[in-house]
């Protein structure tokens, strides 16, 4: 019988085993590059940062979110660069047309657009060392977590998860629960468990949505551990006032920062609005760690 030759390789059990267990020079090779790379050294200014995201037109479609302004990526770009924002998240195709190089890059990895219904699932588009090629600093992937499909993206984030840090740069995940076993995406329990299961599944960093008061976020903060915690914006909040107490609190919670998109390049003047973000996320670094140093002691 004719067995081609990728087949016979499959066959080789002695490959598979390889493949599976590398030896333990290898294993602590990757482990020390697994830790370096790990770092989100680059994305940080003081121990924090922010990040302008820009996914939105493939995951809820153009005439939902942009206007004559914003639907255009060359406008994105131009704000993260003059709001010095600390991070850019494109899909790969705007990163191959509109990255600039002038920001750090996270190029998303996977995505779904918003027509089909029912449960959420979102596969990888893009690989690892495709994104490093274009620039990227670091990857982005959406779990569902909740969905029943999480059980797929939980693996295919374990794979990129592996790769990216054999690779040497951090992974940042997006952890939205959501499907019919959701009840209330922003409850402590469930943001908490998102930040958990990002955590334990080897992510750099945790994008998790905001639990509405920095109290029950700063449980979710303490669950993500070592793994940073970033807040993710949702729709344009009613005025300024209302997003700045929504990242004071996620500040005061003792997270990273947040990684936002609508509330920015939907604002009339994203980079006046940038300059109030980098005061609350940056320059009152100190006081709001007393705040939340006081509050464990008490
Ligand atoms: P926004 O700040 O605009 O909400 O962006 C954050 C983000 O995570 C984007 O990266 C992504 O496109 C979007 O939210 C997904 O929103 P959702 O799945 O909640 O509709």
């Amino acid at each position: 019988m004719f067995i081609p030759a990728y087949a016979k390789d499959k066959l080789n059990i002695r490959n598979v085993i390889h493949r599976e267990y590398p030896k333990k020079r290898e294993r602590e090779k990757l482990a020390k590059r697994s830790k370096k790379g790990a770092s989100m050294d680059v994305f940080l200014t003081n121990g924090r940062s922010m990040f302008l995201a820009y996914d939105q037109g493939l995951e809820h479609g153009p005439s939902t979110d942009f206007n004559d302004k914003n639907i255009d990526p060359s406008y994105i770009m131009d704000i993260a660069t003059k709001g010095r924002f600390n991070g850019i998240v494109f899909q790969k195709g705007l990163a191959e047309k509109y990255y600039n190089g002038k920001v750090p890059l996270i190029v998303k990895v996977n995505g779904k657009a918003a027509l089909a219904k029912g449960e959420p699932m979102s596969r990888q588009n893009c690989s690892v060392q495709y994104a490093i090629s274009l620039g990227a600093k670091a990857v982005g992937y959406t779990i569902y977590l909740g969905s029943q499909f999480e059980g797929e993206m939980f693996q295919e984030f374990g794979r990129i998860q592996e790769q990216a840090h054999e690779a040497g740069i951090p992974v940042i995940a997006w952890i939205y629960p959501r499907g019919s076993a959701v009840q209330n995406d922003t409850s402590k329990e469930i943001v908490s468990y998102a930040a958990r299961t990002g955590l334990e599944l080897g992510a750099d960093a945790v994008k998790i949505k905001y639990t509405g008061d920095p109290q029950s976020f700063s449980w979710a903060v303490k669950a993500a551990g070592k793994a940073l915690v970033y807040m993710s914006g949702g729709p344009k909040a009613p005025t300024d006032q209302d997003f700045l107490n929504q990242v004071q609190g996620v500040i005061e919670a003792g997270a990273t920062g947040l990684a936002v998109g609508r509330n920015v390049w939907q604002h009339p003047d994203p980079i006046r609005l940038a300059d109030s973000l980098r005061q609350i996320i940056f320059q009152k670094k100190n006081k709001t760690e007393e705040t939340v140093l006081v509050q464990d002691e008490s």
